[in-house]
C-alpha cells in the first residue's frame, strides 16, 4: 500500500449527507406509489375460521384485498428455512399471509392495497377475521411443560436440540469432571427478550415494467442479493429480471437480514399483478408485533472448579425462546452455546440447548447475536467462582485465559459455520492490563471505602468476550478507475450506517494510490454487484474489505503494466502516489492513472482534453496483435472474492463503575472502559463510533429494555412510550483502547467490530451492580424495582 489512509481516522464521508436530510430512505422513495397494509392477527394464537371483506370493498381509493387464498404458486407455500441444521429436526417458518392459523400477535392476514396508507388503514379496519381462539404458549418454560402445541407436529414444542461437550485432556466427561472438583456451583440465570428495533422499520417499495417485464424493489434490508434471489423464486422471474437495492437504510441491528419478510414478496407481486407502484412502510407498533426478537433465554449452570478458580468443568443447559417460527434457523443459541467459553480454556465443557416455539414473535439474530447470553453466563460464573474461593474477580480470569502463544487455539467446538470454533489470533492477558489500567482496578477498593464514608453506593465490574466475526462464505468487491481518475468501487453487501462508504473507500484509495476524494462506494445494488451474502455477523470489514483489496490488487497490477509500456519502464520500478503512476524515486517519468484507464479501452475515447492528450503515451501499436490480447479485458477493472476458511476471532474487555442509590435503587453509570481487539484498524474512529453505538445498546439490554408479555400472548409495551430505551443522559462517555493484534487468515488482518460493543454490556453491569450491593445479579436486564426486591429478599 502506498497511501497512509488505512488505519487513519478519516472522518465519515457519508455523514454531511446523512446528517442534513439528504439521505434517501426507503419511505423517501415512490411517493406516487400505492399503499400496502396489513391486517395482522390481534390473537397470539387461533384458528382462522373466516375472513369477509365484504365492508371494505366500498371504501374510496381500495384498490386491491388479498389472503392466502389470492397467492399463486410458490408465494403460497411457506417461506423459507434459511439456515437449516440437522438439529433443528422441527423447523417451521409462516406463510407469507397466514393460511389457516395465527401463531402469535402481529402475523400478518390480510394486504390491503389502496390509494394511500390513510385508505389502506381504513379498508382494513372493516375486515372482520372470525377467530377460533386457542391456548396460547407463552415463555420457555410453560412451553416445555405445556401440552398445548404451538405447532400440532412439533411435540413438546421442541425445534431443536443440540449437545455440544469438550471432554477433559483426561477424557472424563464433564460431569465427572464437575462430580470430582474441589469446589462446585449451580445456578440459574434468567435473560429477557429485546429486539433490534432501528429508528428505521422494515420497508419495500416495488415497481413493475410490463414493457421489460422486469421488476425493481427498493427494500431497507441488510442482504439486496438474497431479496432478489427469493423475489425470483418466489414469482417465477428470471433473475436477471429482478433489481433489488437497499437504499439509505436507518438502522438493521439484525432483524432486516431475515429474507425474504413476507412484505419482500407480497409487495412485488402486488406491483405486478396490478401493473403499479406499491409500497409499504412498517409502523412502530407494527415493528414490535411482526418483526423479530432476540435474546430470550433462561440458562442452568453447573461449574467445577480448582483452589485457584481454574475451570475444571462447566456444564451449561440452555432454554432459547425461538418464539412461533425459525425463519433463520438456529443460529442464535448455536452461536451462545459455542461463544459461550470466551477467552477461556475450559478443562472440560457440556453445553445443550432446546429451542422451543411459543406463541410470541418469532427469534431472528439481533447485534451480538447469542453473545450477550453467552458472555452473560460465562462472566456471573467468573465471578461467582471469585466470590466463592475470595479472590479478585480479574485474577480468577487471568488463570483461566488462553496465552498469546497458544494460538490457534481450538475449542474443540462446531462454530455457527459449521466449521471447527478455532481461534486465531488474540492477547487476552494485555487485553486485562490495559483495561485494569484504563479503570483504576486496583485503586478501586480505596475508591470505594471512600464513597462508602459517605454513605454512597459504588461497584465495579467487568467482562470479557470473543466474538467470531467475518464469516463465510465470500463477499466480492468491483473496482473500475475512469478515464476522469476516478475510482468506483462496488460490493453487493449492504450498509445500515457502519461507516463503509468510508472504510472501503479507504482500503481503494490506500491499495491503489490515489486520493480518497476520487473513490466513491456503491453497496446493497444488485444492478452494481449481483453476487453477495449480506451485512452481519460483523462480517463487512473483513469480507468486502478484504474483497475490494484483493479486487485493487488486480486493477493496480493492470495499470502498472500499462503505465511500463507507456513510460518504457520495467512495472516493478512502478509506483502510483496521489493518483499518479511514476518510476519510483523518479517523479518525472509519471502518468496519471486517468490516462492509464484511458489506454486500458483500445477504443480510446477520452472526453477532457487532458485525457486526450495523454493518449500520446500510446506509443506504438503492435499490428501482429489483436487490440484486446487474449487473457486481457478492455477497461481498468477488477473484481475478485474473498473467501476464508473460517471465521476470524476478535475480543475486548469492557469494565465499568456504578453507583446504586441506598434509597431508590438507581442504577447509574459513573464510568465506563472498553479495550478492544478487531486486528488492524482500518478507521479507528469509526470503529470507536461502532463501540459507542454496542455500548449504547448494551445498556438498554442490561436496565431497559425487555418484551412484556402477559398470559395471552400480548406485547404489553409494543411502543417507544413503554418499551424503555437508554437516552444519551443513560449513556456514559466509554473510555476506549485498541490492542491490535492482526488476524493471519485475511489478507488485510482484520477482524470484524460492528457488534463488539453490545456484548459484554449486561454481564459487566451485573457484576458492578454486584459488587456495589453484595447481592447476587442473575439475570438480565435489571431495574431499579427489581434490584429494590433483591434487597428485601437479602435483608
Ligand atoms: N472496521 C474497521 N476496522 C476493523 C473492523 C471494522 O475500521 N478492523 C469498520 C468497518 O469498516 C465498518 C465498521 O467498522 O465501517 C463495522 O465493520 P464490521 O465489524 O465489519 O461490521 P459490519 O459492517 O458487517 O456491520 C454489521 C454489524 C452488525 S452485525 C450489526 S447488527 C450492526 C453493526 O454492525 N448494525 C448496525 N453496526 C451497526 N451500526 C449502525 N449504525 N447501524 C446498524 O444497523
Amino acid at each position: 500500500m502506498t497511501t497512509k489512509l488505512f488505519g487513519e481516522p478519516v472522518r465519515r464521508r457519508e455523514d454531511p449527507r446523512l446528517l442534513t436530510g439528504r439521505g434517501r430512505y426507503l419511505d423517501d422513495l415512490g411517493r406516487d406509489a400505492l399503499a400496502a397494509a396489513f391486517v395482522r392477527s390481534p390473537h397470539a394464537h387461533a384458528v382462522i375460521r373466516d375472513i369477509d371483506v365484504s365492508a371494505a370493498l366500498d371504501v374510496d381509493g381500495l384498490v386491491a384485498i388479498y389472503t392466502w387464498e389470492d397467492l399463486p404458486d410458490r408465494l403460497a407455500e411457506p417461506l423459507p428455512l434459511l439456515i437449516p441444521h440437522p438439529a433443528l429436526t422441527h423447523g417451521r417458518t409462516a406463510y407469507p399471509l397466514a393460511r389457516d392459523r395465527v401463531r402469535h400477535v402481529g402475523e400478518p392476514v390480510v394486504m390491503v392495497v389502496a390509494r394511500d396508507r390513510y385508505v389502506a388503514e381504513d379498508a382494513c379496519a372493516l375486515i372482520r377475521v372470525d377467530y377460533e381462539l386457542l391456548k396460547p404458549v407463552v415463555g420457555v418454560e410453560e412451553a416445555a411443560q405445556s401440552a398445548q402445541l404451538v405447532h400440532d407436529d412439533v411435540p413438546g414444542n421442541v425445534g431443536a436440540h443440540m449437545v455440544q461437550e469438550v471432554p477433559s485432556a483426561g477424557g472424563l466427561d464433564v460431569r465427572e469432571v464437575i462430580e470430582d472438583a474441589p469446589h462446585t456451583l449451580a445456578f440459574r440465570l434468567d435473560i429477557e427478550r429485546s429486539a433490534s428495533t432501528p429508528l428505521e422499520g422494515r420497508g419495500v417499495y416495488a415497481r413493475w415494467d410490463a414493457d421489460d417485464s422486469s421488476l425493481r424493489v427498493y427494500s431497507s434490508t441488510q442482504t439486496s442479493t438474497s431479496v432478489r434471489m427469493a423475489v425470483a423464486a418466489k414469482l417465477g422471474l428470471p433473475l436477471p429480471k429482478v433489481e433489488v437495492i437497499a437504499p439509505d437504510v436507518g438502522g438493521g441491528f439484525g432483524v432486516k437480514i431475515v429474507h425474504p419478510w413476507p412484505e419482500e414478496v407480497l409487495l412485488p407481486w402486488a406491483a405486478m399483478l396490478l401493473d403499479r407502484e406499491v409500497k409499504w412502510t412498517e409502523d412502530r407498533r407494527e415493528h414490535f408485533v411482526s418483526s423479530a426478537h432476540e435474546r430470550a433465554q433462561v440458562q442452568f449452570v453447573r461449574v467445577g472448579f480448582d483452589d485457584d478458580g481454574r475451570v475444571l468443568g462447566l456444564e451449561v443447559s440452555i432454554l432459547h425462546d425461538h418464539g412461533a417460527y425459525t425463519p433463520y434457523g438456529i443460529i442464535v443459541p448455536i452461536i451462545t452455546s459455542t461463544q459461550l467459553p470466551g477467552p477461556y480454556k475450559i478443562g472440560s465443557y457440556r453445553v445443550e440447548f432446546s429451542s422451543v416455539y411459543t406463541n410470541t414473535v418469532q427469534v431472528t439474530p439481533y447485534r451480538g447475536a447469542g453473545r450477550p447470553q453467552a458472555v452473560f453466563c460465562m462472566e456471573r460464573t467468573m465471578d461467582r467462582i471469585a466470590d466463592h474461593l475470595g479472590l479478585d474477580r480479574t485474577a480468577v480470569r487471568a488463570v483461566n485465559f488462553i496465552q498469546p502463544e497458544e494460538f490457534p487455539y481450538d475449542q474443540g467446538l462446531i462454530f455457527q459455520d459449521g466449521r471447527p470454533l478455532i481461534y486465531d489470533s488474540g492477547d487476552y492477558p494485555e487485553s486485562l492490563r490495559m483495561l485494569k489500567e484504563l479503570i483504576g482496578w486496583d485503586s478501586f477498593p480505596a475508591e470505594k471505602e471512600r464513597a462508602a464514608a459517605e454513605g454512597r453506593r459504588i461497584g465495579i465490574g467487568i467482562g470479557c468476550y470473543v466474538e467470531g466475526t467475518g464469516v463465510g462464505p465470500y463477499e466480492g468487491g468491483h473496482v473500475q478507475v475512469t478515464s476522469d481518475g476516478r475510482v468506483h468501487v462496488s460490493t453487493g453487501l449492504t450498509s445500515q450506517g457502519q461507516g463503509h462508504e468510508t472504510a472501503f473507500a479507504q482500503i481503494a484509495a490506500a491499495e491503489l494510490g490515489v486520493p480518497l476524494e476520487r473513490v466513491s462506494v456503491v453497496t446493497g445494488d444488485t444492478r452494481r454487484f449481483g453476487y453477495a451474502v449480506g451485512t452481519f455477523a460483523s462480517r463487512a470489514a473483513v469480507m468486502s474489505g478484504n474483497a475490494i483489496a484483493l479486487a485493487c490488487r488486480k486493477v493496480r497490477e493492470k495499470a502498472l503494466r500499462i503505465a511500463a509500456d507507456a513510460l518504457e519502464a520495467d512495472p516493478r520500478d512502478l509506483e502510483i502516489t496521489d493518483g499518479m503512476v511514476h518510476v519510483a524515486g523518479t517523479p518525472g517519468a509519471a502518468i496519471p492513472l486517468a490516462t492509464v484507464a484511458v489506454l486500458s479501452n483500445p477504443l480510446r475515447y477520452a472526453f477532457d482534453e487532458e485525457a486526450a492528450r495523454a493518449t500520446q503515451f500510446a506509443g506504438a501499436s503492435s499490428f501482429d496483435k489483436p487490440p484486446v490480447p487474449e487473457g486481457d479485458e478492455p477497461g481498468l477493472e477488477g473484481r475478485d472474492y474473498y473467501s476464508p476458511i473460517r471465521s476470524t476471532f476478535a475480543s475486548g474487555m469492557h469494565a465499568a463503575i456504578v453507583e446504586t442509590d441506598p434509597l431508590t435503587a438507581e442504577i447509574r453509570i459513573l464510568r465506563y472502559a472498553v479495550v478492544h481487539d478487531c486486528g488492524n484498524l482500518i478507521n479507528p474512529m469509526i470503529v470507536e463510533g461502532q463501540i459507542h453505538g454496542g455500548v449504547a445498546q448494551g445498556v438498554g439490554g442490561a436496565l431497559y429494555e425487555r418484551m412484556v408479555y402477559d398470559g395471552h400472548g400480548q406485547l404489553l409495551n409494543a411502543s417507544f412510550m413503554d418499551f424503555l430505551m437508554p437516552y444519551a443522559t443513560e449513556v456514559p462517555h466509554v473510555e476506549t483502547a485498541h490492542l491490535q493484534t492482526p488476524s493471519p487468515l485475511n489478507p488485510l488482518g482484520i477482524k470484524g467490530a460492528g457488534e463488539a460493543g453490545v456484548i459484554p454490556v449486561s454481564a459487566v453491569i451485573a457484576s458492578a451492580v454486584e459488587d456495589a450491593e453484595g447481592i447476587a445479579i442473575d439475570k438480565m436486564p435489571i431495574s431499579p424495582s427489581e434490584l429494590f426486591d433483591l434487597r428485601r429478599a437479602a435483608s
